[in-house]
């Protein structure tokens, strides 16, 4: 693929390649958006994620099952080996330690992934717990790190519900740590419902709205608005 490409050609070749789970084609357009200096950030969202969305429609729609999901993961995470090192984050920002993953009963990773990959590429310390983790390791890892922030993902209603009883848990702990949440169930109002100190709604956001979040932790303010 040597002549230029714009770049929606490129978004709506990654996530076709993502909802066909076509590791070639997508790792083909992954190094198209290089080669026509597509920002990867955008690649990953409107292209890799986007295609996900489409896929979990064919999930409800019975038309895709766990197999097929897992093979449009593969296509995915095969594209984003090829723009990880590739991100532009800022990097002047102060140095942040996090401990992330997904919470117990819940092992989809791929968001928490995306969402690690751009704390590492921000510069930060990133301690990577897994998914499906036990709501007490979240509180272990921080006090064994000395972590500025914990930030849990949640893909389902079901786990989700797990977040306030792991923020409850930290906070008595270690009031001056920052809790950041995320994931598609999630939102602005459940996020704060359940006592986080921040959200995002995607990777692309996650770096700047987990600075925010520290500095209002750090200036007193227990409350955000939005
Ligand atoms: C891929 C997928 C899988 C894969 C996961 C592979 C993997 N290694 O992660 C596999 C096949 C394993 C899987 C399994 C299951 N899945 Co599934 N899965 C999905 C699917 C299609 C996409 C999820 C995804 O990767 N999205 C792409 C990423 C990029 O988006 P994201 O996760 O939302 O993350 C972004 C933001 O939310 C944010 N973010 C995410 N985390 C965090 C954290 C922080 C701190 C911050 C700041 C931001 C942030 O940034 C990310 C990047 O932009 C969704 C459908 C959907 N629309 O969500 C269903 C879905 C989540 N799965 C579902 C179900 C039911 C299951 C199964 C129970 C199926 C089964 N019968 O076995 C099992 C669950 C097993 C378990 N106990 O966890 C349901 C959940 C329903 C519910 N209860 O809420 C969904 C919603 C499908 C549906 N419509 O029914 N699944």
């Amino acid at each position: 693929m040597s002549s230029r490409m714009e770049a929606e050609e490129i978004f709506k070749g990654l996530s076709e390649a993502v909802i066909a789970y076509d590791e070639d084609k997508s790792v083909e357009f992954a190094k198209a958006a290089l080669e026509n200096d597509v920002d990867p950030t955008d690649a990953i969202l409107k292209g890799l994620a986007h295609g996900m969305e489409k896929v979990g429609e064919l999930f409800d729609k019975q038309e895709y099952f766990v197999p097929e999901m897992l093979a449009c993961a593969d296509a995915l995470n095969a594209a984003v080996e090829i723009l990880k090192p590739h991100l532009k984050i800022r990097s002047e920002g102060p140095q942040v330690k996090v401990v992330i993953g997904t919470v117990e009963g819940d092992i989809h990773e791929i968001g928490k992934n995306l969402v690690r990959i751009m704390f590492d590429a921000a510069g930060w310390e990133v301690y990577d717990l897994g998914g499906n983790v036990k709501l007490e390791r979240f509180l272990e890892e921080q006090q064994k790190t000395g972590a500025d922030v914990v930030a849990l993902s949640a893909l389902m209603t079901t786990s989700m519900a797990a977040i306030p009883e792991i923020i409850k848990m930290i906070k008595s702990a270690e009031p001056r740590v920052t809790v950041m949440v995320g994931g598609a169930p999630l939102s602005w109002e459940l996020a704060r419902k359940y006592g986080a100190d921040g959200y995002s709604p995607n990777c692309g956001t996650a770096v700047n709205d987990t600075l925010e979040a520290i500095r209002r932790v750090r200036e007193g303010h227990g409350s955000w608005e939005r």
